[in-house]
């Protein structure tokens, strides 16, 4: 049977994670080996999870391909997990910006990627409105392909985004905000998965009337990245970059309303999750209804597919969260909540 250039890359991948699995098992071995046991030292096996350990913290032993570049410091991306906040629907006409440029993105330290991104991030800047606001969304393609923005929802089905919008044009849409609830918007221009695979996605908040109950809030916008082109993302990453929130965790006061906006917007995997350690949370699947469909510790998504979620953090500590799918967990979708 003629091997193609896709299982090549796959072996190259099993040939990695063989390489991977000898080198962790290594000092496993010593570990646990009889004659070295006597001299096992006092360190914990497992990652220290005291409040106080998120200073320093450089990782629990993933391979440095993963990991943030090392120029990012804490709070260089507040802005791609803060949602703005919640305001009033007003009668006048919003205007939001969502022009498109090509840029390089460090998707893991020294792995970059040419990517399209609305506002110039991936993911695009987080939109957020009142159930009934009049939107006009604005779009100027500084790049030389063409894009367009589609928002998921309801709104006016002629102003649904298909249409390709060519290099350096602009558009124009208008849309009412709705339903409540967590609504991905992203490029509709064809082949799908390479526009989605290079960042072209962001979130929208639509909230109801009466504002939810105050809350610590973050949006997670869980990303793939096919840095090799061959069909299969390498790099996972929480809003953008591998790596981030295990080494700069998001910071909540232990036992006040903790809100995350969550959304699974990677190409190329046919599911994905999030899974928080040990506390449980209240979902709201997509958002759109105000009383919570489940109470689990673990939620799947589909493509496009979102939810939210809210809990407290009783004790103070170090809270991991991560996909359940291992690979997008060992490859940069690791991360923390601390609750100080
Ligand atoms: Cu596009």
């Amino acid at each position: 049977m003629p091997l193609r250039r896709r299982d090549l890359f796959r072996f190259g991948s099993l040939g990695g994670a063989v390489g991977l699995l000898g080198a962790l098992t290594l000092p496993a071995q010593k570990l646990f080996g009889a004659k070295e046991a006597q001299k096992l030292p006092d360190a914990p096996l497992e990652a220290d999870c005291s409040a106080d350990a998120g200073k320093g913290f450089t990782g629990v032993g993933y391979v440095a391909q993963y990991a943030p570049p090392n120029y990012l410091a804490a709070g260089s991306r507040d802005a791609l997990h803060t949602p703005p906040a919640w305001s009033p629907r007003s009668d006048e006409i919003r205007a939001v910006d969502l022009s498109v440029v090509e840029t390089t993105l460090e998707v893991a330290g020294g792995q970059n990627m040419r990517v399209w991104a609305y506002g110039g991030s991936v993911p695009g800047p987080i939109v957020r409105a009142t159930v009934g606001q009049r939107l006009r969304i604005g779009m100027s393609n500084h790049s030389g392909t063409a894009h367009s923005v589609h928002f998921h929802g309801a709104h006016d089905v002629l102003q649904d985004g298909l249409g390709r919008v060519t290099g350096n044009a602009a558009v124009s849409y208008e849309i009412e905000a709705g339903p409540v609830g967590l609504h991905p918007y992203h490029c509709h221009v064809p082949p799908y998965s390479w526009h989605l695979g290079k960042g072209m996605y962001g979130t929208m908040i639509v909230d109801p009337v009466k504002p939810r109950p105050a809350a610590h809030e973050f949006v997670l916008c869980l990303c793939g990245f096919d840095v090799d082109g061959d069909g299969r993302n390498e790099v996972y990453a929480w809003n953008g970059v591998a790596g981030y929130y295990e080494r700069f965790p998001l910071k909540v006061p232990a036992g006040e309303l903790v809100r995350i906006y969550l959304l699974n917007m990677v190409e190329h995997d046919p599911i994905a999750s999030f899974h928080l350690h040990a506390q449980t949370f209240d979902l709201y699947r997509s958002g759109t209804s105000l009383t919570p469909h489940e109470h689990t510790d673990i939620v799947s998504l589909g493509p496009a597919e979102r939810a939210i979620l809210e809990f407290r953090l009783p004790r103070r500590g170090r809270y991991m969260f991560h996909p359940h799918q291992s690979r997008m967990a060992e490859r940069g979708a690791m991360g923390w909540i601390v609750a100080i």
